[in-house]
């Protein structure tokens, strides 16, 4: 890693997000808006009465990019695996997505991380093993439900963590109790306000929520977990990648050019290495 990108490596292990500004251009995002308005638009009314505060939780998987080359295009771009690189991640990979669309006037997401390997010793140091790439279709502010983060949250204890549901439970879900600590205000947190085409990288582990959407526009965001330094990973905490992130799907049924392109994102173990127990919360290692 050259001088800058090891400031930007800092910076990302102690804040545990950073923002690579620019990332994604007018053409590809309107190929994504229009691609995920389609995906939306199939989904049954009770799909979004049962995730009022995401607004939507549609999976992104293998099957989905091989079939829909501008998903494949997203998760092999040239411009996120530089910005990969930058952080010093030369060999990523990709496990899945969400397509997360708050309609207008819906309510706040609750506090949550969705650190799910707390069982693992790595998960207690600065090297990430799961990651969100963000990417919002529509400039985000506090009014339309931008991204809010609790900067360091993803190695230090924070109160929120003794007070909030491990899970996404339904009552958080669909807003059933607006005075639940998961939709309180802290002091530590911060707006994260992006235009569209920007990318915001964070540690799978970091406390996060959005504000509401007050506006008549819909505001969608593209989550997709990486497992950026998967390949220098402990053989355990691979296994424990490669069972939690099984990729079943045919990749015959996609042209061999996106074949080409997704192949070195795949993730692969093949060792003997014993899975570690999913764990969604933190344990006390977590001071
Ligand atoms: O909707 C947002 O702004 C954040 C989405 C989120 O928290 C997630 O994908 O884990």
């Amino acid at each position: 890693m050259e001088n800058g990108s090891n400031k930007k490596r800092e910076q990302f292990a102690r804040d545990g997000f950073y923002i690579f500004e620019n990332i994604l251009d007018s053409l590809l995002l309107d190929r994504l808006r229009h691609f995920s308005d389609d995906v939306l638009a199939r989904q049954e009314p009770a799909h979004f009465e049962r995730q009022r505060t995401t607004g939507s939780m549609v999976l992104i998987d293998w099957a989905m990019a091989y079939q829909h080359p501008v998903m494949a295009e997203l998760i092999a771009h040239p411009g996120v695996l530089t910005a990969l690189q930058q952080l010093g991640f030369d060999d990523p990979k990709f496990g899945h997505g969400r397509i997360i669309s708050k309609p207008p006037h819906s309510p706040p997401l609750f506090w949550h991380e969705d650190g799910r390997f707390w069982d693992d010793p790595i998960s207690y140091t600065t090297q990430p093993i799961q990651c969100f790439l963000m990417y919002y279709l529509t400039d985000t502010t506090p009014q339309n439900g931008c991204l809010r983060v609790i900067p360091k949250s993803h190695l230090k204890r924070h109160v929120l963590h003794d007070r909030i549901a491990p899970n996404h439970t339904d009552e958080l879900r669909t807003f059933a109790n607006p005075d639940d600590p998961g939709f309180s205000r802290v002091e530590e947190e911060i707006d994260v306000p992006v235009q569209a085409g920007d990318l915001v990288m964070g540690y799978g582990s970091l406390l996060h929520a959005s504000h509401a959407n007050q506006t008549d526009r819909q505001r969608t965001v593209l989550t997709m977990w990486y497992y950026p330094d998967f390949v220098a990973l402990p053989e355990r905490t691979q296994a424990t990648v490669a069972l939690a992130e099984a990729n079943t799907s045919d990749a015959a049924s996609a042209s061999a050019k996106l074949q080409a392109l997704m192949e070195p994102l795949q993730i692969a173990y093949d060792g003997e290495a014993e899975p570690i127990a999913i764990q969604w919360t933190p344990g006390e290692e977590l001071k």
